[in-house]
């Protein structure tokens, strides 16, 4: 056990809304008060936090591969489990997600917890980066994880957009989130989006994953497909919802409702309600169909010179001649489903040059429920990595809409990465990135970040 003490409190002092890039439809600096104190830092890449039935944080280290449990009221961790096994190689990939059996530790043998994470399918040659999804039970005499079982394995990553966000439905389901991987974006731009591509029946029979690029995927507890997942142009597969680009937060709410969040390319951030068989427009599509300041540039396609001849740029530059851009609106998809809300739906021509201009780059989500923090039952909190800020998105009673304004709450310099609630209504802790650029109180882009690789805890204190 190692012991890190919690840090001096202090209410925070929201930032002063310097940046000249804002979000008009956003409220900053509201009169919420919370306190906040460090934690735990020294963390190497906290990548998930989940308030566990133990009353412990659960943290999955991305770059340490560990799962440590840490106490909530003096920070003191222990491993759960190292996982060595765990490949990471750049900023995205590693130990990721992790979520819990409903039953764990009530007595009903189904201590479970769930981890994804990527490894090298080919140690020893060349690396083939894949993701896995693998199970462990939790012995409470031990307080580790042990027993592990690979539930699904193959699935695609690389070097960009990895998703592996998990969540256990209130159905018995395991969801997991798999980004685009980049492909025809910045250093990737030559490689075909496969978001929209769907698998053929003979390629689920052959267990051959490659089209699970940009999906949100529902399986059962042993890894296998459900028998309810919904029949997408003909084929069941673990898709559950598809048309997706970085996807990073994933969260139920009331009723079984399924909220996402995803990073827009440079505008467009989305959260999401997902719906089974639902397609959600990536990369046809940038949040609403509007045709505001996105086009489909597809670099891949480019031709008669092909995208590997192009002159360096790709990503969000303005694409030479032989790119085919597609218009928003010529994209027909009878499945399409447009985002709960963006953020920045900004205007052609709006200047997107600066590293969160018109980003938020969303990290996890979580719903809110409890009575304890007034005017706050029923609301989505999106977190942010390049603005260092949790939206609170004040959910419809339907769920299934947002009320205006956002309101950004707990703004600093870092980069939230995963966000857990306390269920006392009143405390939420959040996971930082250890390291990566956000904006400074005045809006410039900076790698120095105020409290790498922690845990904060934000206390109502009314
Ligand atoms: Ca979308
Ligand atoms: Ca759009």
């Amino acid at each position: 056990m190692k012991k890190t003490a919690g840090l001096v409190c202090a209410v925070i002092a929201a930032l002063s809304a310097a940046a000249a890039t804002q979000d008009s439809t956003i409220v900053t600096n509201p009169p919420e008060r919370f306190s906040t104190r460090v934690l735990i830092s020294g963390l190497e890449g906290p990548w998930e936090v989940a308030w566990g039935p133990d009353q412990q944080l659960w943290i999955t280290e991305r770059t340490g591969r560990r799962v440590l449990r840490v106490n909530p009221a003096d920070g003191m961790r222990s491993v759960a489990v190292t996982i060595p096994e765990v490949n990471t190689t750049f900023t995205q990939d590693g130990l990721l997600g992790l979520t819990f059996h409903t039953d764990l530790m009530r007595g009903t043998n189904n201590d479970f917890v769930y981890v994804a994470f990527t490894y090298d399918d080919a140690p020893g040659t060349t690396l083939a980066r894949r993701l896995a999804v693998r199970r462990y039970r939790f012995d409470q005499t031990t307080r580790t994880l042990v027993e592990p079982r690979d539930i699904l394995t193959g699935l695609p990553t690389d070097t960009d957009h990895v998703g592996g966000r998990l969540a256990f439905g209130p159905d018995r389901r395991l969801y997991l989130t798999i980004g685009d991987q980049g492909s025809n974006f910045g250093a990737n731009r030559c490689n075909a989006n496969h978001s929209q591509d769907l698998p053929s029946a003979a390629q689920v029979r052959a267990r051959d994953w490659s089209q699970y690029q940009g999906k949100i995927l529902r399986m059962e507890l042993d890894g296998s497909i459900p028998a309810d997942n919904p029949e997408i142009a003909g084929v069941r597969s673990h898709i559950f919802t598809y048309g997706h680009r970085n996807p990073l937060g994933l969260a139920f709410g009331p009723g079984g409702r399924l909220y996402e969040s995803e990073h827009g390319p440079s505008s467009d951030d989305e959260a999401n309600l997902l719906e089974g068989g639902r397609n959600y427009g990536w990369p046809n599509v940038a949040g609403y169909k509007d045709d505001k300041a996105y086009v489909y540039a597809n670099w891949s396609a480019s031709k008669p010179t092909p995208c590997g001849s192009l002159p360096p740029g790709g990503g969000n530059a303005i694409p030479p001649a032989s790119v085919p851009l597609q218009t928003e609106s010529t994209f027909t998809s009878p499945q399409f489903t447009a985002p709960l809300r963006t953020f920045f739906t900004v205007e052609t021509g709006y200047d997107t040059s600066r590293l969160g201009n018109a980003t938020i780059a969303p990290g996890g989500v979580d719903v809110y429920t409890g009575d304890a923090i007034p005017g706050w039952k029923t609301s989505l909190l999106v977190l942010s990595l390049v603005r260092g800020a949790v939206y609170r998105l004040p959910l419809a009673a339907d769920g299934r809409s947002v009320k205006e304004p956002a309101i950004e709450l707990f703004k600093t310099v870092n980069r939230y990465r995963d966000i857990a609630l306390n269920p006392d209504g009143r405390t939420i802790y959040l996971a930082t990135d250890p390291a990566g650029p956000n904006r400074d109180a005045a809006g410039v882009v900076s790698q120095k970040l105020a409290n790498p690789g922690s845990i904060l805890e934000l206390k109502y204190t009314p």
